[in-house]
């Protein structure tokens, strides 16, 4: 084995705010879990970082607005957080937060250092100000229009819609987030890097330098922002949560979020190498150490733009080699949402679904937002599961554990003679770890998991094409070859499978007891043709290492989405403001009674409109109403409404509507009628006052 390559492998620190979804796993984590595995698996020296996001206006927001600490919203989220990690086998070296002491230190000293350097400029200007909440606002404390696509609802910092950083004053028409209010301007002190004084390096160093080694979606954005114009950007904040600014005249202000969250990859990487008992600062600053950021898009500016900016300020550190970007996962056609419920909780996920970690991960992978947004749809995971890790993978292994049993009480039999299929067979196995190298090396996830499959489709039709359930009646000595052959399939599966399907791979090495072997399981192992399960070895008994999804577990979670989504939307309604005070006269202008509606037909062409006729009391009228969507004509006919009868006529399609049926919406968003009791009492053309 060649001298292991040094690799510090970071993902993403998601922010502690909330739970994550499939879109995190997806976009980052397994991805990067993938090929942190991977690289362990090749005996390279790997350190896997990650840790929460504690910092931050959205964490300040969601204290707020549940009337506690952003201490204790942190402590309960990086809880969740954590364990989900854990749950689906994320195998981060170190999982830190943002809150410990040993990134505010660190996050500190590196501030001092750049100011020390005089790589800041010091400014005072004027920042958006809100005077009822006696407070600066920035980043996700102001919305307003963002000035490069127009969104009305882009945050300070970033625009959601076409990804845009800027400075809270460039939003047009800013509001404050916390009340509302436009916002005034005040003048207040803040540290800037002055990104365009870096913008000769980062041209050559990135393009320049890594044109061809970067992804398409990565090297795109990095060029236009480039292409745009760098300026100075803010790195201290006027807020009371994050890391004070350690120098004179910081009082009473912290560090920008995003100046101190990706310094945590550096905090998280101190915190193992102590633990460990090793040196942290190769793993930083040694020339040939890859440093590889797993990120999703929205983070592309501060990985490959004012992060790596930071890191030549201060000098002593290496830059990233490569920043393997994922585009969005959407979920069922729509965007992920965590405001709107629109997504999969990794927790209630594995409520649902216990031990199928593995299926989320595969279903992911072959799936993942690598080259374009993506979309996630259960049916898609149903299939993933049935059609490939049932009835391939699992299928296949079942076959040969089994049939290994029956014929050989478990034993792996001595091979004889190999036919040429047998020998094909064996080559193309050989060739396998190559190939999915060579995907994973490239950052090709989707593709590697689908040669994983190749794999074991190999070893199904070997099966399938041997046949040796009918052989063993008359050729027994051909079949011990057929189940060595197969058995070394199996076996490649459990060590090539480990990245992806890390669960099933240990299981599927339990059953063939890898343990009590001393084979070269190793990726350069099974490409050199080694034998891995020798003759004479016992394996187990055969156990499920998939089970088929039924189509009623896969309506129950499209179900759940529809009715989350429902009652957010009525948690979230928003009251109206009231209207303008009118005067008792104004109102009794208005003539409002009750009515029955007689017949009732659809307005050809149209989506909406009913055409009603109506008993008004005072006469049968026509009525031309925008109920279609929600109502059959069979619904209303012989309903009692409440009618505006003296709203002038006008003309609709061409039929003349004389009058207004009152209706609301119940919280569901349906229209419902302004319902007299349908007491016989209440007779039509009685008045509403
Ligand atoms: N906290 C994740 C996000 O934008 C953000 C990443 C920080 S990485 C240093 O959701
Ligand atoms: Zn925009």
């Amino acid at each position: 084995m060649n001298q292991p390559k040094r690799y510090t492998i970071t993902a993403a620190l998601p922010y502690t705010n909330g739970p994550i979804h499939i879109g995190h796993l997806a976009g980052v984590y397994v991805p990067a879990d993938i090929y942190a595995r991977y690289q362990r698996l090749q005996g390279q020296d790997v350190v896997f970082i990650c840790g929460s996001d504690e910092h931050g206006v959205p964490i300040t927001i969601k204290a707020k607005k549940e009337g506690v600490t952003p201490q204790d919203i942190v402590d309960k989220y990086h809880a969740i957080i954590k364990q989900s990690f854990e749950d689906f086998g994320i195998s981060f070296d170190n999982y830190s937060r943002t809150s410990a002491k040993i990134h505010h230190d660190t996050a500190s000293e590196f501030f001092k250092t750049l100011y020390d350097k005089g790589e800041f400029i010091e400014e005072v200007t004027e920042q958006l100000y809100d005077e009822e909440a006696n407070q600066f606002l920035a980043d996700r404390f102001v919305i307003g229009t963002c000035p490069k696509c127009g969104n009305e609802e882009s945050y300070g910092d970033q625009c959601e819609n076409c990804g845009t950083s800027h400075n809270a004053t460039d939003l047009i028409n800013p509001k404050s987030a916390i009340t509302g209010a436009t916002p005034t301007l005040k003048k207040t002190k803040h540290w800037f890097l002055p990104l365009d004084k870096h913008e000769a390096f980062l041209k050559e160093w990135i393009l320049v330098g890594h044109k061809k080694d970067w992804k398409p979606n990565v090297y795109g954005q990095v060029k236009s922002w480039i292409d745009d114009g760098l300026r100075p950007r803010a790195v201290t904040r006027d807020l009371d949560w994050g890391i004070p600014v350690p120098v004179e005249g910081g009082e009473g202000k912290v560090l920008y979020v995003w100046f101190d969250a990706p310094i945590g990859y550096i905090s998280a990487t101190k915190e193992w190498a102590a633990r460990e008992g090793k040196d942290w600062e190769p793993y930083w600053k040694d020339e040939d150490t890859k440093l590889l950021h797993f990120i999703g898009k929205d983070n592309i500016v501060f990985h490959c733009i004012i992060f790596p900016a930071m890191l030549k300020a201060e000098g002593s550190y290496v830059l990233p080699d490569n920043v393997p970007a994922n585009e969005f996962l959407n979920l069922e056609g729509n965007k992920l949402s965590t405001s709107k419920n629109w997504a999969v909780w990794l927790h209630e996920y594995l409520q649902e679904f216990p031990n199928k970690q593995d299926v989320l991960r595969y279903a992911l992978t072959a799936n993942a937002p690598e080259t374009k947004d993506n979309d996630f749809t259960w049916k898609d995971f149903q299939a993933r599961n049935n059609n490939e890790l049932v009835a391939i993978f699992g299928n296949f292994i079942n076959r040969v554990v089994v049939l290994t049993n029956k014929y050989y009480d478990g034993i792996v039999p001595k091979p004889n003679e190999f036919s040429a299929i047998d020998k094909e067979t064996l080559a193309t196995l050989k060739a396998f770890p190559a190939v999915i190298a060579s995907s994973i090396e490239r950052y090709r996830f989707r593709e590697a998991s689908q040669e994983l499959i190749n794999l074991a489709r190999l070893g199904n039709k070997y099966l399938a094409d041997e046949e040796p359930w009918k052989v063993i009646k008359e050729d027994e000595a051909r079949v011990q070859t057929i189940m060595y052959v197969a058995l070394q399939i199996a076996s490649a599966l459990a060590v090539l499978g480990e990245p992806f399907l890390p669960f099933t791979s240990k299981k599927l090495e339990d059953i063939l007891c890898h343990a009590a072997l001393d084979s070269d399981f190793t990726w350069d192992g099974i490409s050199e043709g080694k034998e891995l399960l020798p003759a004479n070895h016992t394996i187990g008994r055969a156990e499920l290492l998939f089970s088929k999804i039924e189509d009623k577990e896969i309506q129950a979670q499209l179900d759940k989405l529809e009715a989350n989504k429902k009652a957010n939307e009525a948690a979230n309604k928003k009251v109206e403001p009231q209207k303008e005070e009118i005067t008792w006269d104004d109102f009794s202008k208005l003539d409002i009674r009750v009515g029955t509606i007689l017949e009732a037909e659809k307005m050809p062409k149209t989506k909406k409109l009913l055409v009603l006729k109506v008993d008004t009391g005072i006469d049968t009228r026509t009525i031309v109403s925008g109920i279609a969507e929600s109502f059959t004509p069979e619904d209303v006919v012989g309903k009692k409404v409440t009618v505006l009868v003296n709203l002038a006529p006008r003309a609709l399609r061409g039929v003349e509507s004389q009058g207004m049926i009152l209706m609301t919406e119940d919280s569901a968003g349906n229209l419902v009628f302004v319902n007299p009791d349908k007491h016989d009492e209440v007779t039509n053309g009685l008045k509403i006052s």
